[in-house]
């Protein structure tokens, strides 16, 4: 499909700047991996500290990469589903948002002036550009998805009997979740977080300032998730040679998605005092309920790829999947959405452990935790941001892939980094080892009284995974940029592979509707949070005086 000058443009800027800062944010993992094995301890290069680059590396790589990435992938979808482009202003507009407030937070970053990870929690303070640029980047995503709405409302309009199609009830569903949920955030920090940090507030509540930020954390992981889940969905089966085997389980799934994803952030404040035990137990209860939807799409995906390779002659209960295109190169994004699904059965797994009220206890804040998460965030989100902007790339420019036998083995390569990896930092993390810490300068320095080297063998293989994963991200840049700056081949479009549905797909208006999703969603979150923020108001304990790190 053709697509405007401007939309082209948009897009492509929306891709291009997230994965240039990517280049920081991957050499921060890998310096990382570095510090906690003890291998050196402070960058010679660029002479950062520990806290410093790993502020970098999660807020580039979680907040910024996923956010850009769900505008850009939403306007595609958009567009291409519903064959009616942006408003102008109203995209420029949040374009220019986006790309401001990224600066003016990586200006205090990169200036050490907002060491404060990417959960910023009180007292850590930053400087008042970090909040700001974070807000600006919020807000100019929220501008996007204001102009869809119209684009959606005045499309069903016209096609009152057409099913929505899949992907604009994913892209519309990840949308509500992330305005809602980035309230909150934007509550803490305009209201809490950027008075204090001007200096005209003296202190701040820290259990609310917690509360409100894991209302919009945990959603969070599920807003980066969603254009994955849409891709697995409209795309996937299509890319291995077959159909979907129910659209109607992703509908199902997306809806269930808009219900459960905000109300069990406290998932994440198991270990805070000031929430109490009931809430505690019921949003463990509701988290188990999120992995639902997840189920449904692990089976209805494994049963639309094994008719995809079934219809390729495929036999054998397990032999099947052996016909999958896995190394094609003429359909690499298959490459990049399997590995991403391999991942996430070991991410989503672990994710059922932490939820646990009682077996979150056994590794909260340990290395466990980034464990679990680089199989979900770095495994099918960022498997799929890579492979859907290249290869967005590749059709809004026209060109050719610049290299395509190790475009097509970075998501293996990838993978196999990502599993070393993780398996370092659980193991480390049921022997206790703590996240969030330079291990280099403390527990694994020989020289320190705290040397504990039960953590030397777990933090090597997280060196070893750690370094594979940075190879296989240089790798990817080099086919990305080359990509960029090849000749042009062909004429630029948008052709996004669309899977069909392989039983006949009836419009249901339960399914096609947001109006009743969007009551219960309220009420669910209504009854889960009114006590969690009344624990967190009343219980506030003594007001901490602020740190400067
Ligand atoms: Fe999580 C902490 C629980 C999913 C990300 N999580 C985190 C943090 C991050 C994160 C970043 O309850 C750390 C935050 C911080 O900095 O403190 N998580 C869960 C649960 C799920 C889950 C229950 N997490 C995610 C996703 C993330 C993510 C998705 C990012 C995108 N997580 C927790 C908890 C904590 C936590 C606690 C707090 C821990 C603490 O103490 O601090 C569920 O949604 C998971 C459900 C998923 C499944 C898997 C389904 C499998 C599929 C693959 C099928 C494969 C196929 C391929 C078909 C049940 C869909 C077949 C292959 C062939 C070759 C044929
Ligand atoms: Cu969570």
């Amino acid at each position: 499909m053709q697509v405007s000058r401007f939309l082209r443009n948009t897009i492509l800027v929306e891709l291009f700047v997230p994965i240039l800062l990517l280049t920081v944010g991957i050499y921060h993992g890998l310096m990382q991996v570095i510090y906690r094995a003890g291998v050196i301890h402070q960058s010679s290069v660029a002479k950062l500290d520990y806290y410093q680059g790993l502020t970098l590396h999660g807020v580039i790589n979680a907040v910024v990469l996923t956010t850009f990435f769900a505008v850009a992938f939403g306007h595609a979808t958009i567009a291409f589903y519903l064959k009616k482009e942006p408003n102008k202003r109203a995209t420029a507009l949040s374009m220019w948002l986006m790309v401001i407030g990224t600066l003016l937070a990586a200006a205090a970053m990169l200036a050490g002036k907002a060491s404060v990870l990417y959960t910023f929690y009180p007292p850590l303070k930053a400087h008042p550009a970090f909040y700001i640029g974070t807000a600006m980047l919020i807000i100019g995503s929220w501008v996007a998805f204001f102009d869809w709405i119209t684009i959606y409302l005045n499309w069903k309009k016209e096609n009152r009997e057409t099913n929505t199609p899949l992907a604009v009830i994913g892209t519309l569903v990840n949308f509500t979740i992330w305005f809602v949920c980035t309230t909150a955030v934007a509550y803490e920090v305009l209201v809490l977080l950027v008075p204090w940090s001007l200096g005209l507030t003296p202190t701040v509540n820290v259990p609310l300032a917690r509360t409100l930020f894991w209302f919009f954390g945990h959603a969070l992981v599920y807003f980066w998730l969603l254009p994955s889940y849409i891709m697995f969905y409209t795309m996937l089966p299509k890319l291995a040679g077959g159909k979907l085997y129910s659209a109607t389980a992703g509908r199902i799934a997306f809806f269930l998605f808009l219900l459960l994803s905000i109300p069990i952030g406290v998932h994440h404040q198991f270990g805070d005092p000031s929430i109490g035990r009931g809430v505690k137990l019921s949003q463990s209860l509701l988290t188990f309920g999120v992995a639902l939807p997840s189920f449904i799409t692990a089976f209805t995906l494994a049963a639309s790829l094994e008719y995809a390779a079934r219809k390729r002659g495929a036999k054998g209960l397990y032999s099947w999947i052996w016909k999958l295109p896995f190394f094609r190169k003429d359909v690499f994004l298959f490459g990049y959405l399997i590995n991403g699904l391999i991942l996430f059965i070991f991410g989503g797994l672990t994710g059922l452990v932490l939820a646990s009220y009682s077996l979150n206890n056994v590794v909260h804040n340990t290395a466990f935790i980034p464990g679990h998460f680089h199989m979900t965030v770095a495994g099918p989100v960022f498997l799929a941001i890579l492979g859907m902007s290249i290869f967005l790339l590749q059709q809004l420019t026209g060109k050719k892939i610049f290299l395509p036998t190790i475009n097509t083995i970075v998501p293996y390569l990838w993978t196999v980094g990502v599993i070393i990896f993780s398996t370092g930092l659980m193991w480390g993390g049921l022997m206790g080892e703590p996240r969030r810490t330079n291990l280099g300068l403390t527990y694994l320095n020989p020289a320190s009284d705290q040397y504990h080297p039960y953590w030397v063998i777990s933090s090597m293989l997280g060196l070893a995974g750690g370094g594979i994963m940075f190879v296989a991200g240089f790798l990817y840049f080099i086919s990305f940029f080359g990509t960029l700056f090849g000749k042009r081949v062909a004429e630029p479009t948008i052709d996004l592979p669309v899977s069909e549905s392989l039983h006949e797909e009836k419009r249901i208006p339960i399914f096609d509707t947001f109006k009743p999703w969007l009551a219960i969603m309220a009420l669910i979150i209504f009854l889960s949070y009114l006590p969690a923020i009344s624990d967190a108001l009343n219980n506030t304990g003594k007001k901490a005086p602020p740190y400067l790190p």
